[in-house]
């Protein structure tokens, strides 16, 4: 299928790589490279978020995500207006520089207008259009918009996770996620978005229920709409193999493979070289050995 992203569209019938590029000063991978400080500085740092933007995408990310507020547990919390400085001159040199899909991360209703606005392609929100304006917002701007689940909010969400069935619950909660935004944009008179959805791993999970999405990724898929993960040096890895985020990659990409093997659409990923390599090879192997050229 294709998801059309403002002037460019994707196609979906083969796995995508969303690159992830952090604006904010205190990611937790990154730690924050790519922040705009302020004043003389920031065309400075405009340009090296470019540069990181086009590196990526010359190694083959079909998206770009861009993101100005931290959801790491004990982030500090950022004002709409904070977020749209941070977020938008990025958004609007990598849409008119950069030959890929800007995806822009955020919550906040004033960013996605003004976003979709300076050529954003994908509304990418990690609370699923729950906070306030951004339901309405995000259908006006008629750009695709990725739901992703999340138990709790950045600060709590790890404190104690529970689940019936984590698969079952989160499937029921992006049913009605997307049963809430197909009736709001017809009170609206609006097309319905394209919508993909995401289990959110790590956004108030254990590593079980982590584990459990991503087996359970196929059940998923009976939503039948396009999946987005993120897995890439998330905290479970450090659990489960005793590492730091910076000596997290060859899990990020076998789990990425997993999730690509289990239907995954869309990986959002730190690491897009290596991770093309994982899709690349998948889809040889899914084709027996032919080149598709693709
Ligand atoms: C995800 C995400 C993050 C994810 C989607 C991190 C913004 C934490 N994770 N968006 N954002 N899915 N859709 O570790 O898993 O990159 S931030």
């Amino acid at each position: 299928m294709l998801l059309h992203c403002g002037s460019r569209s994707i196609d979906l019938s083969s796995p995508k790589v969303m690159g992830v590029l952090n604006v904010t000063p205190d990611s937790f991978f990154d730690g924050g490279k790519h922040y705009a400080a302020s004043g003389g500085e920031s065309r400075l740092l405009i340009d090296h978020a470019v540069k990181a933007a086009e590196a990526m995408v010359l190694a083959g990310a079909a998206f770009i995500d861009v993101g100005g507020e931290s959801t790491r547990p004990g982030a500090a919390d950022v004002s709409a207006q904070q977020e749209a400085d941070r977020v938008l001159p990025v958004v609007e040199a990598l849409a008119s520089r950069v030959d890929a899909v800007v995806s822009v991360d955020t919550s906040t209703a004033l960013v996605m207008v003004e976003a979709c606005r300076l050529g954003a392609g994908l509304l990418n929100d990690v609370r699923a259009l729950e906070r306030e304006g951004a339901l309405a917002a995000a259908i006006t701007t008629g750009l695709p918009i990725c739901l992703m689940h999340m138990q709790g909010n950045p600060a709590t969400m790890q404190d104690n996770p529970a689940y019936i069935d984590v698969v079952g619950d989160v499937s029921q909660y992006l049913a009605a996620r997307i049963a809430l935004v197909v009736d709001t944009a017809s009170e609206l008179g609006m097309v319905p978005p394209q919508l993909v959805l995401d289990p959110g791993f790590g956004f108030g999970k254990t590593d079980n229920h982590n584990i459990a999405l991503l087996n359970g990724l196929t059940e998923l898929s009976a939503l039948r709409l396009p999946l987005l993960v993120g897995l890439s040096r998330k905290s479970m890895l450090g659990r489960l193999l005793g590492r730091p985020p910076s000596e997290r990659l060859a899990g990020s990409l076998a789990l990425a493979l997993i999730a690509a093997q289990n239907g995954a659409n869309i990986i959002r990923v730190h690491d897009v070289p290596e991770t093309m390599d994982v899709i690349t090879l998948l889809q040889q192997v899914k084709n027996g050995g032919h080149h598709s050229g693709a």
